[in-house]
């Protein structure tokens, strides 16, 4: 019993070793866990979040995973400008452009876990309602 006991715990550790010279596993069979809200390649999560002429964003509230990068995408249907503002939570403030009818992205990731205001930051945007908040899990 002991013997065989060993062997499986041989025989684990190997496998370990195993999957970890193929680098991250990504093409072993592990595919079944739940993935967070967002998808994407490495981890990055994707979020969009549009804004036009109506003075908001859409949607109001982002959860995403602690420490994990982000790559947030300003999708502007509108004529004026609007930007994704975020300046706690972050190592460095996030600010992503858009100008009317443009599409921006930039990444980021949110350190440690809570709930942080993001906003445009174009002059009277925010006041008027274009501000919203992203938690991290
Ligand atoms: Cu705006």
């Amino acid at each position: 019993m002991q013997r065989r006991v060993f062997a499986f715990i041989s025989l684990l550790a190997a496998m370990l070793v195993l999957s970890a010279c193929t680098g991250g596993g990504a093409t072993t069979g592990t595919t079944s866990s739940p993935a967070p809200a967002a998808s994407g390649s490495n981890g990055v999560q994707q979020v969009t979040v549009t804004v036009g002429n109506s003075m908001s964003f859409e949607p109001t509230s982002i959860t995403v995973g602690t420490g994990q990068p982000v790559q947030l995408t300003l999708r502007n249907t509108g004529l004026m400008p609007h930007d994704f503002s975020l300046s706690d939570g972050v190592a460095q403030p996030v600010h992503i452009a858009a100008s009317g009818g443009q599409t921006t992205s930039d990444t980021f990731t949110i350190d440690y876990p809570g709930t942080y205001a993001f906003d445009c930051s174009m002059p009277g945007h925010a006041s008027a309602g274009m501000r919203g908040t992203i938690s991290a899990q």
